[in-house]
């Protein structure tokens, strides 16, 4: 336990806190009503909401962390955040004049837009408070690889507010890290019994206690400050504790909003007893019964500093600090409080009462007077600890030239994926090493057992698989140890995207770089796709694999089948989807995307639309349709090709009456089509499309360039489409949504069909449903021939 004597002087913190929370108040005022805002919009609250974590986040960040400590923030304590790290002097004061400004300051943290010190970004509720598990559980796996460099562990801190335990997919991560031993990781709930519409149920408090207790969590309360442990020493100080303890929220926050005078009438009426009760009330005034009444554990610092330093052990912990929203502000307490703003007399009055000139306002340690010069000591001394871990680098893994595979006749892209991992999984690369796989029960399904029987899954402590023990035929072997680079997860989606979020943000936060691959079913995409949105935002590094995806996966019915995800691949910021027929492409494609997530953004450097330089991470949509392969070598340029998103399986000639741009598992019924086009229709030509996300991505990176007046070269649709006559007929096919490659109609203006899947829930052989939702052969012949002259083809 850390020497009390080592403690900064309370009177330091007391005057930080202060200091915070006139900067944090100051800043969203600032944003109302002193910056022009021609939008005449309000600039969000949030005043309420930071101040309510103002005493512990000072307390944490000007005390109790440890350099290699990773913190997630409550999403609406981003003023109170930002004002501690502008004085810890990571902020200019442009940034916080600007919050919420164009290239200003985030309102809610962003480690990619607001500073290094953002560990985690936050704003969609519970998700980074989930991710913390996951993180802690990244920081494990490489610890137990020796991988940390001497560097000691960390604990991964989350601030959730009491409200974020709605979020069903806290409960999810809750049990995937007592399935996975979690260690080292803290939550602090903002129990300030208030959301953002309502004050919450009573009792919250005991749900949470007996449920992350029954995870294996330490739960300590922080209820009672120091003020108010010595009045219930006091004669009648156990009829004031037991008021407090039956006190409905509702009625404390309204009486904390009220003041002093309130809470003197409330409890008179209720516990007056011309004795030592009435007498402990009336010994103080309002002011001081106002300080005593609101000095709940959250805001009380001697008894958070105790708290934190008493906390040893590496078992979670989860802390339920009493809060009250709004604390220290005009509208403390008051139910409506979330986006309420102080009024500019309210900021004037709060401002004389701290003493903070005119013009002086964004003074870093203005609110502070007689020991200014100590504090600023401190704080630099802080600043210079705090900083030394930030972010940290990996080197980057040296990726292949070729990665092998046994290949077959026919093969699907999920079994090529497999194969391919086999393969690595027996290799000596590197590269192997930093592979991480994780599946959300569907590792067999997705055809990573290979890769799995190989490398091990993860776990602290070593589990033999039972089955192999006992020598019971099994297909897959399930060994559980520290050297292991498979997790499993439990079925929740949700927590396979955290997961790959904090695997591939270890390089940053670790300084050893992992390469995460997670597959899952292609729709479950969608259950997934806010964290997915969550770890894009934070610039996380991974390789998503949907499979199996579309209609294609026929028999297994009708909700497997994925029609929007292609859609989302394209519309995803960060994440480069790709959707492969064939498992050379696959090759080409993995080996690319091995060498694209390592990528890191170039400081001081725009980033270019298509992020080639920036790097990002990957999203396959693959299949179980077995597909006869073409032996063939592939020349760089096709594999350039590739990796722009299409390449010409069959050139058109001259002048072609039309050209059919297939993508993925269909494309068996492209190459059929052209065959039977071909003493049909002039010069027919098959484009196969590897990746519409970057086929658009490049013909809108160029078209923008070009009306900025650059000369920027044709991109790669574009240059494939030149060869073709205006009047050449476009037919588009894919077993997902037909927008996802119509838009190509509009590169040159060529008149195009769209061929795809527009609704779901059939299922049948692949042969039944592609010609069901008319994508087979047939349906391509029948678009060509209704937008085409020439004779009859079926
Ligand atoms: C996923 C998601 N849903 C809704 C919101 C809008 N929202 C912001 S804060 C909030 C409630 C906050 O309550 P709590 O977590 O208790 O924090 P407090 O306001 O008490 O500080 C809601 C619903 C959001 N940011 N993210
Ligand atoms: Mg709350």
């Amino acid at each position: 336990m850390p020497d009390p004597a080592d403690r900064p002087n309370v009177r330091i913190l007391e005057a930080l806190e202060r200091q915070v929370l006139w900067l944090s108040t100051y800043m969203i005022h600032h944003a109302n009503h002193i910056r022009p805002n021609e939008d005449g919009l309000k600039i969000g609250g949030h005043q309420a909401s930071s101040a309510s974590l103002a005493t512990i986040m000072t307390a944490l960040w000007f005390h109790v962390l440890k350099p290699t400590d990773r913190v997630a923030v409550k999403p609406h304590s981003g003023p109170v955040y930002h004002a501690i790290h502008y004085l810890l002097g990571n902020r200019t004061r442009d940034s916080l004049e600007n919050y919420r400004g164009f290239g200003g300051i985030q309102s809610y943290p962003s480690r990619t837009k607001d500073g290094d010190d953002v560990d985690f970004s936050t704003g969609s509720v519970g998700l980074s408070v989930a991710q913390t598990i996951f993180a802690s559980l990244v920081q494990d796996y490489v610890c137990l690889k020796g991988r940390m460099k001497n560097r000691p562990e960390g604990r991964v801190i989350a601030f959730a507010g009491d409200a974020e335990l709605d979020e069903g997919n806290i409960y999810e991560a809750l049990i995937e890290g007592w399935k996975q031993g979690l260690r080292n990781c803290w939550w602090i709930i903002d129990y300030n019994r208030q959301s953002l519409d309502a004050v919450i149920r009573e009792g919250l408090w005991e749900k949470i206690e007996t449920i992350f207790g029954n995870f294996g969590w330490d739960v300590i309360i922080l209820k009672y400050g120091t003020l108010m442990e010595a009045a219930f020493a006091e004669p009648g100080g156990d009829r004031l504790r037991a008021w407090i303890d039956t006190c409905p929220n509702q009625l404390y926050s309204a009486l904390c909003f009220q003041g002093g005078a309130a809470f003197r009438r409330k409890l008179l009426d209720d516990l007056g007893d011309q004795g030592p009760v009435t007498k402990l009330i009336e010994r103080r005034s309002d002011a001081e019964l106002l300080r005593l009444m609101s000095n709940l554990g959250g805001h009380d610092l001697p008894l958070i500093l105790e708290t934190f330093e008493k906390a040893e052990g590496d078992r979670p912990k989860c802390f339920i600090a009493y809060t009250i929203k709004g604390y220290g502000l005009p509208f403390q307490g008051h139910k409506d409080n979330h986006a309420g703003l102080m009024t500019p007399s309210q900021i004037d009055a709060f401002q004389n009462e701290l003493g903070i000139r005119k013009a002086h306002e964004w003074e870093p340690f203005e609110a502070i007077k007689e020991i200014r010069e100590e504090v600023k000591n401190f704080v630099a001394a802080r600043s210079n600890v705090l900083k030394s871990e930030m972010r940290l680098h990996a080197e980057t893994v040296v990726v292949p030239s070729k990665l092998e595979y046994r290949t077959e006749k026919k093969l699907s892209t999920q079994q090529g994926f497999g194969l391919i991992l086999q393969d690595l999984a027996r290799s000596e690369h590197r590269l192997a090493d930093h592979i991480v796989t994780c599946s959300p029960d569907v590792t067999v399904s997705t055809n990573l057992g290979a890769w799995v029987n190989r490398r091990g899954l993860f776990a602290h402590d070593a589990v033999a698989d039972l089955f192999k023990k006992e020598k019971i035929p099994s297909t897959f072997a399930w060994d559980f140890s520290p050297q292991g680079q498979h997790f499993e997860l439990g079925i929740a989606e949700n927590n396979l995207c955290l997961m790959l979020a904090a695997l591939g943000l270890s390089h940053s936060m670790n300084g050893e770089r992992l390469i995460p691959i997670g597959t899952l079913y292609d729709p479950f995409v969608a259950r997934c796709l806010d964290s997915l949105n969550h770890a894009c935002y934070q610039d996380a590094r991974f390789i998503l694999v949907g499979t199996p995806s579309g209609v294609t996966l026929a028999p297994e019915g009708g909700v497997h089948q994925s029609i929007g995800t292609p859609l989302i691949g394209m519309a995803q910021d960060g994440l480069a989807s790709f959707e492969p027929a064939f498992v050379d492409e696959l090759e080409v494609i993995l080996r690319w995307s091995f060498a694209y997530l390592q990528k890191s953004p170039q400081k001081n450097k725009k980033p270019s639309w298509v992020r080639e330089e920036s790097g990002g991470s990957v999203y396959l949509r693959l299949t179980t349709r077995p597909v006869e392969q073409i032996t063939r070598t592939l020349t760089p340029d096709i594999e350039a090709d590739m990796i722009d998103g299409a390449y010409w399986l069959r050139k058109p000639g001259p002048n072609p009456d039309c050209v059919i741009i297939a993508m993925g598992a269909v494309m068996p019924e492209a190459i059929d089509a052209v065959g039977q086009l071909a003493d049909k229709r002039r010069d027919v030509g098959l484009l196969a499309v590897t990746s519409a996300d970057r086929l658009n991505a490049g013909w809108t990176a160029a078209t923008r360039a070009r009306a900025q007046g650059y000369a920027a070269p044709a991109s790669a649709i574009e240059r494939h489409l030149a060869r073709l006559s205006p009047h050449t007929r476009l037919i588009t096919v894919l077993d997902g949504h037909p927008a996802t490659l119509s838009w190509i109609g509009g590169v040159r203006g060529h008149h195009v069909v769209s061929l795809g899947v527009e609704h779901f829930g059939q299922s049948g052989t692949i042969r039944d449903l592609y010609r069901h939702f008319e994508i087979d052969s047939r349906a391509i012949l029948e678009a060509v021939q209704s937008v085409t002259a020439g004779q009859r083809i079926i």
